[in-house]
């Protein structure tokens, strides 16, 4: 497809932006100006006497009601346009879901591979499928102009197209709880070459089944790997690690094993580590995925 005339989402909704904004600085200005000018005018000592009472004046109605028709019918018309070239997915967009869920993102590609960042090629239109598995959370990217409410059970979308390589923000514009905040994550827009290889390499590289699971259901938001505490206690060295947890009203003191992982995976909430919030949902999680995630915590040192 040639890229070169595609007109991207930035492009669409930056001189909406201007127009409205100049709109509103012309006025704001205007008004304001005029208010000071007709204060100083009409004070009370230059104008002692009531100013004679006008009964109506048909060119000044009509100028005051057609003027700002026409500007809001503009503004309506470059809002519009511009919220469909949101809409219109050009063709031959490379395909990503991302999933949403309390507090992180994961986004699939079409080969199946899964990443906590949405890397994408560089000059090549994304559409995002937006999915969430709990709530109601918002896919905000402010460097391409693009924010979506990503709905339980509703089918929704967006595109971008990064025309630089970079790192760029990516947000969660719905308050969504306790960790809504710490869901960020960024887009990595790569050229074309260095995200094939990218695309390859994931495929190829050795991640224990443990880890692609912890990346695959979103844990990895709430808990670091490497000893930092983030809304939920870090991975690193839990193996063996003394905790005071709160079962129920009653505090106890145990150590990490195999039992305690298995219970917190299915029911994380029965015994919850002191001093913080009672907040994990149950994944989805089979058997024999239980014990991958096990295997793979005992490592983690
Ligand atoms: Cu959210």
């Amino acid at each position: 497809m040639d890229s070169a005339h595609l007109i991207t989402t930035t492009e669409a909704i930056d001189p909406v932006f201007t127009f409205i904004f100049a709109a509103c600085l012309v006025l704001l200005v205007g008004i304001t100006v005029v208010t000071a000018l007709f204060v100083i005018r009409y004070h009370r000592s230059r104008a002692p006497e009531p100013t004679s009472q006008v009964e109506g004046n048909i060119w000044l109605e009509i100028i005051w009601v057609v003027l700002p028709s026409l500007l809001v019918l503009a503004m309506f018309y470059y809002g519009w346009a511009g919220y469909l070239a949101l809409r219109n997915v050009p063709e031959g967009a490379m395909e990503v879901t991302a999933t949403a869920r309390m507090w992180s993102w994961t986004f699939t590609y079409s080969d199946g591979r899964t990443s906590p960042k949405l890397y994408v090629p560089v000059g090549k239109p994304v559409k995002v499928l937006l999915v969430s598995n709990d709530v109601l959370h918002g896919f905000y990217l402010p460097a391409f102009r693009v924010k979506r409410d990503v709905v339980p059970g509703m089918k929704n979308y967006a595109w971008f197209v990064a025309t630089k390589a970079g790192s760029y923000d990516l947000f969660c514009s719905a308050y969504c709880g306790t960790g809504h905040s710490a869901m960020i994550t960024t887009v990595e827009a790569l050229p074309e070459a260095e995200f094939a290889a990218w695309l390859k390499l994931e495929a190829t590289e050795e991640e224990s089944p443990g880890q692609k699971l912890l990346e695959a259901h979103g844990c990895l938001g709430c808990h670091s790997l490497d000893g930092s505490p983030k809304i939920g206690p870090t991975l690193q060295g839990i193996w063996g690690r003394s905790v005071t947890v709160l079962t129920g009203e009653a505090e106890r003191s145990l150590t990490v094993d195999a039992a305690y992982l298995r219970r917190s995976l299915l029911e994380p909430n029965a015994d919850v580590v002191k001093g913080f919030p009672p907040v994990m949902p149950a994944a989805a999680l089979k058997k024999e995925e239980i014990e991958q995630i096990v295997a793979y915590l005992k490592g983690l040192n």
